[in-house]
């Protein structure tokens, strides 16, 4: 297990440094963000950051997101251009030493919550999806504020892509991903580095878009649409942990033994009975998720890929970005260290 943690850039208040004081800290798992969508990354700027990481002890092999444009999830002509740059930022972060490219397949929303700051009964924050605040929220005002939301989108656009959506059901958005990864997958496997999926979060249709990366089903398909190892997962346990239908330790058991995960997420998340959730500390305890026991599915299967605690609460005062202060995420990284720690010591080869 290679211990990694998510950082924004220069412009992120959560400094390098400070990564690189968690204890067994070894990657940063970050991206490019100043570009539009679909584009080409100059070279310039990927060596930047780079260097940028490299310096400060770290390793620069994970990126999260090289994000996929709309045009290809919707299987519009234009599609193929965009597929091209795509593969053209797998071949330069190929020489630039990437070794995972963690992307989605969402249509328009990335991983949505319903609030960001909810106060729990510790008085951290954390994030929250309640059902009944979904309902009320219209997707298409132009006001929404979402955590993994580009808002440079304007309201016209807004409703030019639904439009477009109304026309993909489920079934076209897989043929417009199969499409897509039969392009990319060999482009990965020549340049070594391995593709890693986000499922959907949450797993299920929102706003009346088509969500297809959802559960085990859907999981053992999308494998299978290119079988190779180079066509993986980013298995998030809080996305598809936010419905007790989903088995988090069977799951990870069953897709680490395949040699299919390539960067686990690892958060806890509190499920409530009306199809709500908020998202917890780490601690078993605190959430619906058995941490320990998705640990040891990893060790046993011998996992030797990049992890991430991911999103944390906001706790001891910090401000910064909604589910990604460095405090509880520090916490997390030092829960899941000790916790592997002890497998790796009480556990008989
Ligand atoms: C949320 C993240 C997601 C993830 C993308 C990957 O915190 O896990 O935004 O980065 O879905 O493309």
């Amino acid at each position: 297990m290679k211990l990694s943690f998510r950082w924004y850039g220069t412009d992120d208040p959560v400094k390098l440094d400070y990564i690189r004081q968690i204890p067994n800290m070894n990657s940063i798992v970050t991206a490019i963000y100043d570009v539009p969508v679909g584009s080409v990354w100059s070279n310039e700027s990927i060596t930047r950051l780079k260097d940028e990481v490299e310096k400060s002890g770290l390793k620069f092999d994970v990126i999260e997101s090289v994000p996929v444009h709309e045009d290809i999830k919707l299987g519009l002509p234009t599609r193929d251009e965009y597929i091209e740059n795509y593969k053209e930022n797998i071949r330069r972060l190929g020489k630039a030493g990437v070794k995972v490219i963690c992307y989605n397949f969402m249509p328009i929303f990335d991983w949505t919550r319903t609030q960001l700051d909810k106060m729990l009964e510790d008085k951290s924050t954390t994030l929250v999806y309640y059902k009944e605040q979904l309902e009320k929220m219209d997707p298409l005002n132009g006001e929404l504020s979402l955590p993994g939301w580009d808002s440079s989108y304007k309201k016209e656009d807004l409703q030019k892509l639904f439009d477009a959506y109304a026309q993909t059901d489920e079934e076209k958005l897989w043929d417009n991903l199969e499409y897509f990864l039969k392009q990319i997958i060999p482009v990965a496997e020549q340049n070594d580095i391995k593709m890693a999926i986000h499922p959907d979060d949450p797993p299920w249709n929102i706003f009346g878009l088509p969500r297809i990366i959802t559960c085990e089903k859907s999981l053992d398909r999308f494998l299978k649409l290119v079988d190779s190892k180079y066509n993986g997962l980013t298995f998030c346990t809080g996305s598809l942990g936010c419905t007790k239908t989903n088995d988090m330790v069977k799951l990870v058991e069953k897709y680490a033994s395949q040699g299919r995960i390539h960067f686990m997420h690892v958060r806890n998340v509190k499920i409530l009975d009306d199809g709500s959730f908020e998202e917890s500390a780490h601690f078993s305890p605190c959430g619906s998720l058995d941490i320990v026991a998705i640990m040891k599915a990893l060790y046993d299967n011998k996992f030797d890929g990049y992890l991430r605690p991911d999103h944390g609460r906001m706790i001891w005062g910090e401000t910064g970005r909604p589910g990604y202060g460095l405090f509880d995420r520090a916490l997390g990284a030092s829960y899941i260290t000790g916790i592997w720690e002890t497998l790796s010591k009480t556990s008989k080869e």
